[in-house]
């Protein structure tokens, strides 16, 4: 299989939801392999994990994203497409660990209240420690004081937020409330679809990025440099 056959059929496994070569799920995907086992053959044969990352598994996922905004599919296609996109990136995890030998600081994140969306917070933490970050993950539907207790428990760690509902926006505004009340000298990150620079201004973050990157980019700038 051609790198480009490999990653086009990573993504259509993911929009399938077709995990591992075991599961039963799509019945006629049965026997056929999986994320797990795509992801694992191409990482093996030598392709780039970044490429792994947007081409095979984001595109899988960006696709049923647009299903699922024109009804095309529904939450259970959601869940099971999350599944597999979490068994690719597993295998991808070492990949990105490379880098962690040396800390170049604590950042901790979590996914804010109400919201249970943790795949692309996931991301941004595979990331950050393959960027040599220490990362505390506190998970999903985190609440603010949660935050701030991980906050006092590590001083001088940088904070990361993540929200994927715009619902649940409010909630990231709470938060950086209470850490600029109690902690008010920590660096905190937020990112998510419905973000804007313009919310993270509103809301007194400090950084705002699209993707991981940009928030290595701007620890790199703000921390690592000085
Ligand atoms: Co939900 N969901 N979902 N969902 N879901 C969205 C977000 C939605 C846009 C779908 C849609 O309508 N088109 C929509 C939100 C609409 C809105 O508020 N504007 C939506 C909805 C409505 C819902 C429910 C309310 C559905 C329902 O129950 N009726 C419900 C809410 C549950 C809750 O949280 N309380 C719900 C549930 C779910 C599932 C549980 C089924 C599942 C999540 C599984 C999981 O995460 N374990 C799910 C999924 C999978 C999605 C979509 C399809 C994909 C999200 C995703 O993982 N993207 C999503 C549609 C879409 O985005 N196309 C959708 C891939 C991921 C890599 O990208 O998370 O954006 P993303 O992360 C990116 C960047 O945003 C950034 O970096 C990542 C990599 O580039 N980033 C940061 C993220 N966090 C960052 C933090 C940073 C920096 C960058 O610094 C700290």
């Amino acid at each position: 299989m051609s790198d480009m056959e490999i990653v086009d059929r990573i993504a259509m496994c993911v929009e399938r939801g077709k995990v591992d070569k075991n599961a039963p799920y799509p019945p006629d995907m049965k026997g056929l392999d999986g994320v797990k086992e795509l992801t694992a053959q191409a990482l093996a044969g030598g392709m780039d994990p970044n490429i792994v990352l947007t081409c095979g598994l984001m595109a899988g996922m960006s696709v049923v994203g647009k299903k699922f905004s024109k009804n095309e599919v529904f939450v259970p296609d959601l869940l099971m497409a999350a599944k597999a996109m979490n068994a690719g990136m597993e295998q991808l995890k070492p990949a990105f660990d490379s880098g962690a030998a040396k800390h170049k600081g604590t950042f901790i994140i979590g996914t804010v209240q109400g919201d249970l969306h943790d795949i692309g917070k996931n991301l941004v933490r595979m990331m950050l420690e393959g960027a040599g970050w220490k990362v505390i993950d506190l998970g999903v539907d985190t609440p603010p004081e949660k935050f701030l207790a991980e906050l006092e428990k590590n001083p001088g760690a940088v904070v990361g937020l993540s929200a994927l509902l715009t619902t649940t926006m409010v909630n990231m505004d709470k938060t950086v409330k209470l850490i600029r009340e109690k902690v008010p000298a920590t660096i905190v990150c937020v990112g998510g679809a419905p973000l804007t620079q313009e919310f993270c201004d509103k809301i007194g973050a400090d950084a705002y990025a699209p993707d991981p990157q940009g928030i290595i980019e701007y620890l790199d700038e703000k921390i690592c440099n000085n």
